[in-house]
């Protein structure tokens, strides 16, 4: 059995807290849940381990692993805990509003490679080494679109272009948290 299944929540090492685990551990505070972090050294890439690859075949954190369930993705981490655990509902109470939180979501998901080519160009990160991308086409075959960022990334890195591409999904991204801030608390 992978030994990665005994662990609870999968979140990395960083000088910052990201915000896709910030979420989780939101989430859980307010589900009163225990948790235990094992700590993915990003820097050192074990996050494209063959047994990290094991539970989450994207290799980025978080993930959680709950009585052997393993759910990857945030967003999916914060609706699985909240469909799942009873006190302190995170849903709000209209079908609009629900739809709506569920459009959000998608959007965080969908603007993902947006913020990671924003975040990689900015960091000037290279992320898969030279030697690490056949490893990570064997073992990677989840999320095409990623494995795809990270062969771009490592061959020929991020234009202007692209990035002015991702920024200009973000600033749409924000201009619609604007409109849906302004009147809500
Ligand atoms: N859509 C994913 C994104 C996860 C993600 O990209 N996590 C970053 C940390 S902020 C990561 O693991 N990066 C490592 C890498 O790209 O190799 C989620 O919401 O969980």
């Amino acid at each position: 059995m992978n030994p990665l299944l005994s662990y609870k929540v999968y979140t990395c090492v960083t000088h910052h807290l990201p915000t896709v685990f910030m979420c989780v551990r939101i989430a859980l505070v307010e589900k009163q849940l225990e948790q235990t972090s094992h700590l993915i050294d990003l820097s050192k890439g074990e996050q494209r381990s063959k047994e990290y690859l094991g539970i989450n075949p994207n290799g980025v954190v978080p993930t959680l692993v709950d009585k052997g369930m393993v759910v990857i993705d945030s967003t999916d981490i914060v609706n699985y805990l909240d469909t799942t655990y009873e006190p302190n509902s995170l849903r709000p109470d209209s079908e609009a509003e629900m739809q709506a939180m569920y459009d959000w979501m998608h959007m965080a998901k969908d603007n993902h490679l947006s913020i990671k080519t924003y975040m990689y160009y900015k960091l000037g990160a290279t992320g898969i080494s030279e030697e690490e991308p056949t490893e990570y086409r064997k073992n990677q075959t989840y999320d095409k679109a990623l494995l795809a960022f990270h062969e771009h990334c490592s061959t020929h890195g991020f234009s202007q272009e692209d990035v002015d591409k991702a920024t200009a999904v973000l600033d749409d991204c924000f201009a619609k948290m604007d409109v849906r801030l302004k009147d809500h608390d």
